[in-house]
C-alpha cells in the first residue's frame, strides 16, 4: 500500500510542477492533422534529428532554430523533433527552442510509455505525440492517446504491418503513420507503406515515415493515398539541412 500511495503521488505530483513551470500550457494546440492536409502545403513533416541508432551521428553541428526557421520557409507543413537523449540526441530543449521560433505544429518525437511524458510534451510545447504500436499494448496505446486528447495534443500512432494497425485502431487518433523503417533490419522500403495505406480508415490523416530520399517517392505515395510524409535524414545528413529542405519541396 505505501508503494502504491509512492506511485500515486508521484504521478500527481509531477504534471503539477511542470503545469506551473510551462506557459504553454494555456497555449493553443496548433492541429498536425489540419497542417498535413492544408492545400498550400507539402504535407511534408521535417525532423530534427542528430543521430540515430541506425546512422549515429547524422550531423553534430546543425542548429535547431536556423533549421526549423528555414524547414518552415522552405514549405514543410510541420515540424518533428527528437527529445530522445540516449539514442537520438535530442533534447525537450530542442523542442521548446522549435516551438518557440514557429508558428506550425511541432510533433515530440520520442519513446512515450507513460503518462508523465504526455504532461511534459505539452510543458515544452508540443502539438502532437507519437505512439507507437510496436513498443505498447493495444488498450495502453489506446489509454495514452485519450490521454494525450485529453490535454489537447494530437496523436500519431507508428505502425510497420497489418496486425500493429488492425489492433490499435481507436477513436483518439488523428494521425496513422507507416513507418517504413524494419526496426530489426533497421532496412527501409516505401513498399511497407504502399501495402498497408488502403488499410487504414479514410477519417484517420495517412502519413509514410522513414527513408524518403527523393520527390519521385512523393509523388509516388500521394498517388497511393498517402497525405504527408516524414523525412528526417535526408534533410539532416546536408550540413545545411534546411537548404536541403528547399531544394526537395
Ligand atoms: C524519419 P528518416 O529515414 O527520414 O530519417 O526517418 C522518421 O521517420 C524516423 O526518425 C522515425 C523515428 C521513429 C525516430 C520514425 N519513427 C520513432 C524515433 C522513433
Amino acid at each position: 500500500a505505501q508503494k502504491e500511495k509512492e506511485v500515486a503521488d508521484k504521478q500527481s505530483l509531477y504534471p503539477e510542477k511542470l503545469l506551473e513551470k510551462s506557459t504553454y500550457f494555456e497555449g493553443r494546440t496548433i492541429s498536425l492533422k489540419r497542417y498535413i492536409t492544408r492545400e498550400d502545403k507539402s504535407g511534408i513533416i521535417a525532423e530534427f534529428k542528430r543521430q540515430s541508432p541506425s546512422k549515429g551521428v547524422i550531423n553534430a553541428h546543425a542548429k535547431v532554430e536556423r533549421t526549423t526557421i528555414g524547414y518552415m520557409q522552405a514549405g514543410a507543413s510541420a515540424l518533428s523533433v527528437l527529445t530522445d537523449k540516449e539514442f537520438f540526441g535530442g533534447s525537450n530543449e530542442d523542442l521548446s527552442t522549435a516551438r518557440k521560433f514557429n508558428f506550425c505544429p511541432v510533433l515530440r518525437k520520442d519513446f512515450i510509455i507513460d503518462e508523465y511524458q504526455i504532461v511534459e510534451a505539452k510543458s515544452i510545447g508540443a502539438d502532437a505525440i507519437l505512439l507507437i504500436a510496436a513498443a505498447l499494448e493495444p488498450k495502453r496505446l489506446k489509454e495514452l492517446a485519450a490521454f494525450a486528447k485529453s490535454f489537447g495534443l494530437e496523436v500519431l500512432m507508428e505502425v510497420h504491418n497489418e496486425a500493429e494497425l488492425e489492433n490499435n485502431l481507436n477513436e483518439h487518433l488523428d494521425v496513422v503513420g507507416v513507418n517504413n523503417r524494419n526496426l530489426k533490419t533497421f532496412e527501409t522500403t516505401i513498399e511497407t507503406s504502399k501495402a498497408l495505406v488502403d488499410k487504414i480508415p479514410n477519417e484517420f490523416v495517412k502519413i509514410s515515415e522513414s527513408g524518403i530520399s527523393d520527390p519521385e517517392t512523393i509523388i509516388d505515395l500521394k498517388a497511393c493515398g498517402f497525405q504527408g510524409f516524414l523525412i528526417g535524414e535526408t534533410f539532416m545528413k546536408s550540413s545545411r539541412p534546411e537548404r536541403a529542405a528547399a531544394e526537395f519541396i
